[in-house]
């Protein structure tokens, strides 16, 4: 049985799609980040590293997202070639969402919306990282359907969520048409549907929004 400890962002819901995509049972827990769950001295036991996601399968404890993606994959033989060079390519580019487009959009969204003082120099830099980083994808789903290839793999499970989030710190696909036609035909997968309503998470208001910002502003300051 797998525990999974979550909260509705990016790096939960890559978790989320792969246990839908792969039909792992599981029980979703959810973790109140404004309430600092994920640093409560019971969570840090699972995740040393005090942040969602991680899971516990069978009493084994995993934390990174990208480490639990390979976990699962290897676990179900699921989006994960077994041939070399189709599994280095694949991790490739799972290491290239855990290195660069993650951290850069995630630095991006912190100075953009929720720190408290306005650093445009900080800004340019994680948005301009962003969009090189986009550029890098369209050129790879320029030549090939999937990041890792031929075929959807954990590549395209690791990066769809953050990409799917390129409005929250004020981004656009518009320029990088094969990373939208791209994000189109994931968001298309049931298993990719039902993955991002894990944590439920009804349209946004433009108030609770606003509620939200505020909340992870007082968390920053
Ligand atoms: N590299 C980690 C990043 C995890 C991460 O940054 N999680 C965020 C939510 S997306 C978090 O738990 N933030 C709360 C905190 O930093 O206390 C992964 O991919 O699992």
């Amino acid at each position: 049985m797998i525990d999974f400890y979550t909260a509705a962002t990016p790096n939960g819901y890559k978790v989320a799609i792969m246990l839908e995509e792969c039909g792992l049972e599981y029980t979703p827990h959810f973790i109140d980040m404004a309430a600092q769950e994920q640093k409560s001295p019971e969570f840090l036991k699972i995740n040393p590293n005090g942040r969602i996601p991680a899971i516990v399968d069978d009493g084994f404890p995993v934390f990174e997202s990208g480490a639990i993606l390979i976990w699962l994959a290897e676990k179900t033989g699921k989006f994960l070639p077994t041939d070399a060079k189709g599994r280095s390519t694949v991790i490739q580019w799972v290491m290239w969402q855990m290195g660069g487009l993650g951290p850069m959009m995630g630095q991006l969204n912190v100075f953009k919306r929720y720190f408290p003082e306005h650093i445009p120099a900080a800004i340019d830099r994680y948005e301009r990282e962003s969009y090189r980083l986009f550029g890098v994808m369209d050129g790879r789903l320029a030549a090939s359907p999937y990041l890792g290839g031929d075929a959807y793999s954990i590549a395209d499970i690791a990066c769809w969520p953050w990409v799917r989030a390129y409005e929250w710190p004020g981004l656009t696909l518009d320029n990088h048409p094969h990373l939208k036609a791209w994000a189109d035909k994931v968001g298309e997968r049931e298993a990719v549907k039902r993955g991002v309503q894990v944590p439920p998470r009804p349209e946004m208001t433009d108030e609770a929004k606003k509620e939200f910002v505020e909340r992870a502003q007082q968390i920053l300051a």
